[in-house]
C-alpha cells in the first residue's frame, strides 16, 4: 500500500457530485489519472449505504495500492478493509475513531487554522486537511483562510498536510508557491471534462 507521505494527490467521491451507482467509474479514472489517496464521502447517506459503497470501491483501489479512506464514520473501518478514516473538528476525536475502527488505520484530521493543525498532531493525526484555502460551494459555511498561512503550518507541523477547499488546476500554482506539496481537489476533479487528463495536469504539477 503507497504511504502518505508518496501521497500528492488526494482525491475525493463525494456524493453530493458523484452517483453512487458512478463510483467506480470514477475510482477508476482518479486512478489512472495518479490521484495517490481517494476518500469517500458520502454526507447524507446511511452508515450502511456508505460501507457498501466502500467496500465496492476498496476492491479497485486495492488492486493499486491506493489506500481508502472513509469521511466521518470510524465503525464503517470495522467492516470494510478501508485503510483509514477522516474526521472534522465537530466529529469523533482520533482516540475515539482508533477504538471504533477496532485496528490499525490511518485517521487523517480537517483543520482550518494553524492552531488546530497543531492541536491535531497533538491528538495523533496521521495527516491534516487545511482550509478551505479558497472559497468552496463543496463546504460552503467555512470561511476561505487563503494562502497565507500554509507555509507557517508546513513549518510547525511534521505530519503529511494537504490543503484542500477552491483548488483546481487555475490556481494550484499559486498554493504550491505559498509551500503547499500536497493538495486535495473534489469539485474541479470530478466536474473535469476528463478526470484522467486533470488529475494527471496536476500530479505533474506537485511531483
Ligand atoms: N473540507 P472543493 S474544504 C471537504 O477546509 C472539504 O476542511 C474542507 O472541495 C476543509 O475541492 C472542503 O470542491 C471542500 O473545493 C473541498
Amino acid at each position: 500500500m503507497r504511504t502518505l507521505s508518496e501521497c500528492r494527490l488526494y482525491g475525493i467521491i463525494d456524493v453530493g457530485y458523484v452517483e453512487s451507482s458512478d463510483g467506480t467509474r470514477v475510482v477508476e479514472r482518479m486512478i489512472k489519472g495518479g490521484v495517490d489517496l481517494i476518500q469517500l464521502r458520502g454526507k447524507g447517506r446511511s452508515i450502511d449505504q456508505l460501507a457498501d459503497l466502500a467496500a465496492e470501491l476498496h476492491e479497485l483501489t486495492a488492486e493499486s495500492s491506493t489506500p481508502l479512506i472513509v469521511n466521518d464514520y470510524a465503525e464503517i473501518a470495522s467492516r470494510v478493509p478501508v485503510e483509514g478514516v477522516h474526521v472534522g473538528q465537530d466529529d469523533d476525536s482520533i482516540e475515539v475513531a482508533r477504538r471504533k475502527a477496532g485496528r490499525q488505520i490511518l485517521v487523517g484530521k480537517s483543520t482550518h487554522s494553524v492552531a488546530q493543525a497543531l492541536a491535531a498532531q497533538r491528538e495523533g493525526a496521521d495527516y491534516i486537511g487545511f482550509g478551505p484555502i479558497f472559497a468552496t460551494p463543496t463546504k460552503p459555511d467555512y470561511p476561505p483562510i487563503g494562502l497565507a498561512d500554509i507555509r507557517r503550518v508546513h513549518e510547525e507541523v511534521s505530519l503529511p498536510i494537504f490543503c484542500i477547499g477552491g483548488i483546481n488546476i487555475d490556481n494550484l500554482q499559486s498554493v504550491i508557491d505559498a509551500g503547499a506539496k500536497r493538495v486535495v481537489m473534489v469539485s474541479a476533479l470530478l466536474k473535469a471534462h476528463s478526470i484522467v487528463d486533470y488529475a494527471r495536469c496536476a500530479t505533474d504539477m506537485l511531483a
